[in-house]
């Protein structure tokens, strides 16, 4: 009986670790802002995310086309990149300051027809 208890001590404790060690393994979930990049999808007829939320200073929008057509990326007031192709990824790079700001692709219709986002800048 004695010899059943230490084995299931053993056990337990060999689980114990085993938990602790799975637990230990893992890495950190990434900050929503990793290495200060922010990706961002464009297509027809969207931006995603559409509400985007940074901290001030610089920050890469790392932008990918999805699309069929041609779109672009305008952070108004802040920054903008032309011509993004489709299956294209472009940077923009911008500091960025507290803020509430409108994210548009400004071709002709593409914001009408979706293609906004809000991007929110703060501590
Ligand atoms: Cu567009």
């Amino acid at each position: 009986m004695r010899f059943v208890r230490a084995t299931i001590l053993a056990v337990a404790a060999l689980v114990l670790l085993a938990a602790c060690a799975r637990q230990q393994a893992q890495p950190p979930a990434p900050a929503p802002s990793a290495a200060g990049e922010i990706a961002i999808t464009e297509n027809e007829w969207s931006i995603q995310p559409k509400e985007i939320r940074a901290k001030p200073g610089k920050v890469t929008f790392v932008i990918k086309n999805q699309g069929a057509v041609e779109h672009n990326f305008v952070i108004e007031g802040v920054g903008e990149v032309d011509k993004i192709a489709p299956g294209e990824t472009k940077k923009l790079e911008v500091t960025l300051q507290p803020g509430t700001y409108k994210v548009v692709c400004n071709l002709p219709g593409h914001q009408e027809a979706g293609m906004e986002a809000t991007l929110t800048v703060s501590e």
